[in-house]
């Protein structure tokens, strides 16, 4: 286990205490780099920490991880350094031993499970906990250590219904449903969700809109054009949804794979409606056209089969990062064609090879 969470009596003190240690040891006159990931989750959890850094007057920095890319790419170092920062805050991008910035003071937020811990890092992850906090949620635990946050509570409750598992029963979340309504938070999280999985994959007016409204029905009756490129996105993605679903399932053995080609983000949809449905299989829901060159998939299980473990058994040996991290009923990955397809064959369905 990895982090102090795990270990302490109470998670939201703890969170808190992390992030003034962490603040603590950034330039209090430099600009702190928000690293995210694009999804809800992320993105609340980025909105949580501008709005409260910006309050104490504190410089930052938002950047997003784009289509395909890993906090771990050199496009995105190289991104982060050309704005000199005094500390990097990581928001739901996974835990791993691997500096994203070596040598800048760094404070990861994160709840997937952790590959490794990283040197010299301050880590708040919620993994090991029960019931599990999303990014999110720690994220507003921790921004506590910069002042009252109380409004800021619904960005915490897109985070927790972004990511969707059962089980979250946070009073935060119970607070938040009845303070600004759960339908309008339901509402704003699919909308929020929608602009990351189209082709273009620009979460921008999602960030911008989290970092401004005043709460979810801001989003879901906004008429600015941040608000209309969000319902735009929806329908883009609704539209490839519709094919997506039609693609029927190859079944072999334990494993159900449905194969798409497609630019916009929804092979961890399609996985998540087939998990349903053929519940003793592993759901693998592949993507050849999300980013050429590669194979994007989700891997999606109703069994209780552990899925991290599963990959690992039949990593293809070229895989990097990219491959197998995640959560152990909701993984996936991206592999090159060539591993893609050493990995079918292992599998026994060779005729999911992707020829380039
Ligand atoms: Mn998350």
């Amino acid at each position: 286990m990895i982090g102090r969470l795990a270990f302490a009596s109470d998670p939201r003190t703890a969170a808190q205490e992390a992030c003034a240690e962490a603040l603590g040891g950034f330039d209090p006159d430099g600009t702190i780099a928000i690293l995210s990931h694009f999804d809800a989750d992320g993105l609340a959890a980025a909105a949580v920490l501008a709005r409260a850094l910006e309050r104490a007057g504190r410089r930052h920095a938002i950047h997003l991880t784009g289509k395909g890319e890993t906090p771990w790419d050199p496009d995105v170092a190289s991104r982060l350094s050309a704005g000199d920062p005094a500390g990097l805050i990581l928001l739901d991008l996974g835990t791993r031993a691997t500096p994203v910035l070596p040598g800048c003071p760094t404070v990861v937020i994160d709840h997937h499970v952790p590959t490794g811990e990283p040197a010299g890092a301050i880590t708040i992850s919620g993994n090991g906990l029960s019931p599990e906090p999303t990014s999110a949620l720690l994220a507003y635990w921790a921004a506590g250590a910069l002042g009252d946050v109380d409004d800021l509570l619904w960005l915490a409750a897109i985070g927790l219904i972004g990511d969707m598992e059962e089980g979250r029963d946070f009073p935060e979340l119970a607070e938040a449903q009845a303070r600004w309504g759960k339908t309008a938070l339901r509402d704003a999280v699919s909308l929020i969700n929608a602009p990351r999985r189209t082709a273009a994959a620009d979460a921008g007016p999602a960030l911008r809109l989290l970092l401004s409204a005043d709460g979810p029905k801001a989003i879901t009756k906004g008429v600015d054009a941040d608000s209309e490129a969000l319902r735009a996105a929806k329908a883009e993605v609704r539209a490839a949804m519709e094919a997506g679903k039609r693609q029927p399932p190859v079944v072999v053995g334990d494993v159900a794979l449905i194969t798409l080609d497609t630019p916009c983000q929804i092979h961890p949809l399609v996985a998540q409606q087939w998990r349903g449905r053929l519940k003793d299989k592993i759901v693998i829901a592949a993507n050849h056209g999300y980013r050429p060159g590669w194979v994007h998939f989700a891997a999606r299980s109703a069994s209780g089969r552990n899925l991290i473990d599963f990959l690992a058994e039949h990593r293809p040996p070229d895989a990097d990062g990219r491959y197998g991290n995640g959560h152990a009923q909701a993984t996936g990955g991206a592999l090159t064609l060539a591993d893609w397809n050493s990995f079918v064959r292992g599998l026994g369905i060779p005729q999911a090879q992707v020829l380039s």
